[in-house]
């Protein structure tokens, strides 16, 4: 009797781990191409942004982050979603955080959870305009000041939407670019082009890579894949959009 209790017990437990275990989906994305020179941003021309120490002291302008890549073509600010198969799930009570600093949003590009909030910082020491600005219905526009030294301005978005664009009226260089979805399986490219979707429970998706330049529409490329118990790779190749 004790051995068939044993035995009941260790089957009990692998079913569990085999329902209960999720797989990361890891990839990397890679330009195809060289992209063209992004225009400078005007910073040093700027009556405040100019001050900014780290302004002042630079040699020259930085550049929109229109294409990040690396020497291996690997493409940063992509980001990738599960598009279909994923169950809606509730927003995590922590905020996702983006920081205006020396004149430009960072990241450029975050992932969000439809319904979480999302918390814009002004780390510079001057006025920034923090401007959402949605174009999928029931997502609410705002347009609000945001002086220096001011607390962190708190904005939710009730829909999914690839991409969410801000930006600063103040400054017209600035933006950033935010992919809501409704729930958390998504991750942007870091420097070298790769990417973690973590905890993904098994089953069949699709997921999607989006780039804000390439796919300026927010259709980007699609996949489909099989999550098994080790997770799944998908890499995705993005190319240039023609001159
Ligand atoms: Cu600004």
């Amino acid at each position: 009797m004790k051995k068939l209790i044993g035995f009941l017990g260790a089957a009990a437990c692998v079913g569990t781990m085999q329902t209960a275990s999720a797989g990361d989906i890891t990839g990397k994305i890679t330009l195809k191409g060289t992209p063209p020179p992004a225009p400078e941003m005007p910073l040093k021309a700027d009556p405040f942004c100019g001050k900014i120490k780290e302004v002042a002291a630079a040699p020259g302008n930085p550049r929109m982050p229109f294409y990040v890549v690396d020497k291996s073509g690997g493409l940063a600010d992509v980001f990738i979603y599960i598009k279909e198969g994923a169950k809606a799930a509730a927003p995590p009570a922590q905020p996702v955080v983006i920081d205006q600093v020396q004149c430009q949003y960072t990241p450029y590009v975050v992932g969000l959870q439809a319904k979480q909030k999302i918390l814009v910082k002004n780390s510079d020491p001057l006025m920034h305009n923090v401007h959402p600005q949605p174009t999928v219905a029931g997502n609410k526009e705002a347009n609000k000041a945001q002086p220096a030294n001011a607390g962190p301005l708190e904005f939710v978005f009730d829909n999914p939407e690839v991409f969410l664009r801000f930006r600063c009226d103040v400054h017209p260089w600035m933006f950033s670019y935010v992919g809501v979805v409704d729930h958390p399986y998504f991750a942007v490219s870091g420097k070298d082009g790769a990417f973690k979707i973590s905890n993904v429970p098994p089953g069949d998706y699709v997921i999607e890579a989006v780039h804000r330049k390439t796919h300026p529409n927010g259709k980007g490329i699609t996949q489909k894949i099989k999550v098994g118990a080790d997770g799944a790779k998908a890499d995705f190749t993005v190319e240039l959009p023609a001159q």
